[in-house]
């Protein structure tokens, strides 16, 4: 299915946890979203932000920029136990390898099973047969089986953004069974690396029995199952027009300004501890540590907005960051160099691309990763004649695509060090052959060819029935 003739297309119904509302084109997702969603006439259902004392059960029909949404409120204890509990508190260590930071709490499950009921009532009260509903997330692995469970027949697609871990993990999730009869019932579950799809058919095939029909399909019961490899793009060309755009252009002046004559090495990312930011910082000391040549002659910005900041996890780990910039700054730094600055505060998407442009080392280096769209927007942003170099954690979804990366184990502190050492040295033939294939890469599988190959599932589906 493609939605280049809309009078043919089935209306898409999108359905996350957040929405663009209030933010339209703030980000890849939301335009790509968007754009169908204006194009088909469709739908975006989500949460509508708010947060009320007691349950009250109020969608808010909305338009804006010509797509429609279906905003639902939750009460705070739906919000602390659906999405602080069992989202953030179960889910989302359990898919990054973090089990030592779960915590299983039945009254969280609970929480999140009553969410995904209530919205895929409103599914089912604001849709037909004829639309096309597609789930984001890992908010809401049961809404397609809710929907059956009632009887209510839709075409749904699932798109998990995060990463599916190995079978042993995620058999660790008490409520495992539930949630992977949940996916099942989707028609089509898209995932973001070769790595995530073989985890998860490893996971169907020895735990609930799916028979593997080929490359994509398998059967459960007397239903057929999409799995599709689906990694997540930018809009490349339009990351890269930022890039030089007013703002940018101002952002990396003022940045410029202290940098002087010095290299910037960049890292950009949400704080959390996924990203792991303490290795990253620990690898960026052992760099000082072996090369005094070094010091005064770089510069490592860390931007690393609060995400999630009520979660003990990230007051923790913001606190950890302060100690360990603190101390590396303490032991390296000099009257005239700061060797870390680490700025605990966000920045609008044109600066940010400014900043990218600026420097000469892209490090981005997760402990897991679904994707990472740093990544892809650091390459976008490069000048072609004069590229930095990206310094990637094979442990991002991304490292699958992005191979002309230097691609390193980011638990590895002295890997960490020796890549962007590598990556300072190195020629500018080199560094203008691995940015032209990268940049090439992520505008050929960009965000509207994700989009659109993730739809163009329900063909193969299609033809099965
Ligand atoms: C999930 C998955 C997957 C960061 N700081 C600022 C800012 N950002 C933007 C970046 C980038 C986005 O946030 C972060 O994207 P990531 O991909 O790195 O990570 P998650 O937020 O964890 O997203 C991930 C993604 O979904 C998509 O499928 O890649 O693996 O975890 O776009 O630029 N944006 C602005 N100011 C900041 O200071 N404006």
């Amino acid at each position: 299915m493609t939605n280049n003739n809309s009078e043919s297309s089935p209306r898409l119904v999108a359905v996350s946890n957040r929405t663009a509302y209030g933010s339209p084109r703030a980000g890849g997702l939301a335009v790509a979203l968007s754009d169908t969603l204006a194009e088909t006439g469709g739908l975006w259902i989500g949460w509508s932000g708010k947060i009320f004392d007691v349950p009250r059960r109020r969608v808010l029909n909305v338009d804006e920029d010509g797509v429609s949404f279906a905003l639902i409120d939750m009460s705070k204890a739906e919000y602390e136990g659906f999405y602080l509990g069992y989202a953030n508190s179960v889910l989302w260590p359990v898919m990054h390898n973090r089990l030592d930071l779960a915590v299983f709490d039945s009254d969280y499950f609970a929480a999140y099973k009553a969410i995904n009921r209530q919205f895929a009532d409103v599914v089912a009260a604001q849709t037909t047969q004829d639309d096309l509903i597609w789930v984001q997330d890992y908010h809401f692995f049961l809404l397609a089986k809710f929907l059956k469970d009632a009887g209510c027949n839709r075409r749904t697609g699932f798109f998990l953004h995060i990463p599916f871990p190995a079978p042993e993990v995620f058999r660790s999730i008490p409520d495992h069974l539930t949630l992977a009869a949940g996916l099942c019932a989707y028609e089509v579950v898209g995932l973001q690396s070769s790595h995530d799809c073989a985890n998860f058919a490893r996971y169907i095939q020895e735990e609930i029995g799916a028979e593997k029909l080929d490359d994509e399909r398998f059967r459960i019961g007397d239903h057929i199952l999409t799995l599709r490899l689906c990694p997540i793009g930018i809009d490349a060309e339009g990351f890269s027009l930022s890039a030089t755009s007013q703002a940018a252009n101002d952002a990396s002046r003022k940045l410029a300004r202290f940098l002087g004559e010095r290299d910037l090495v960049i890292g950009v990312d949400r704080m959390d501890y996924s990203k792991g930011l303490p290795q990253r910082f620990e690898g960026m000391a052992v760099l000082f540590d072996k090369y005094p040549d070094l010091h005064g002659k770089i510069s490592f910005t860390q931007i690393a907005p609060p995400s999630r900041s009520v979660v003990e996890e990230y007051a923790q780990l913001r606190q950890q960051l302060d100690e360990l910039s603190g101390r590396i700054n303490g032991d390296y730094g000099d009257l005239d160099w700061i060797p870390i600055r680490y700025l605990a505060r966000g920045y609008e998407r044109d600066e940010l691309a400014g900043l990218y442009r600026l420097a000469r080392v892209g490090l981005v280096t997760p402990l897991q990763d679904g994707m990472n769209l740093v990544a892809k927007e650091y390459i976008a942003a490069q000048d072609p004649d004069d590229p930095g170099v990206l310094v990637l954690s094979q442990f991002a979804g991304a490292a699958d695509q992005m191979t002309d990366a230097l691609i390193i184990n980011p638990h590895d502190r002295n890997a960490v060090a020796e890549a962007v050492r590598t990556a300072l040295n190195m020629p500018l033939a080199e560094r203008q052959r691995r940015w032209r294939a990268l940049y090439d890469g992520i505008c050929r599988q960009d965000i509207n060819w994700w989009r659109e190959h993730f739809l163009a599932a329900f063909d193969t589906a299609e033809g099965q029935y």
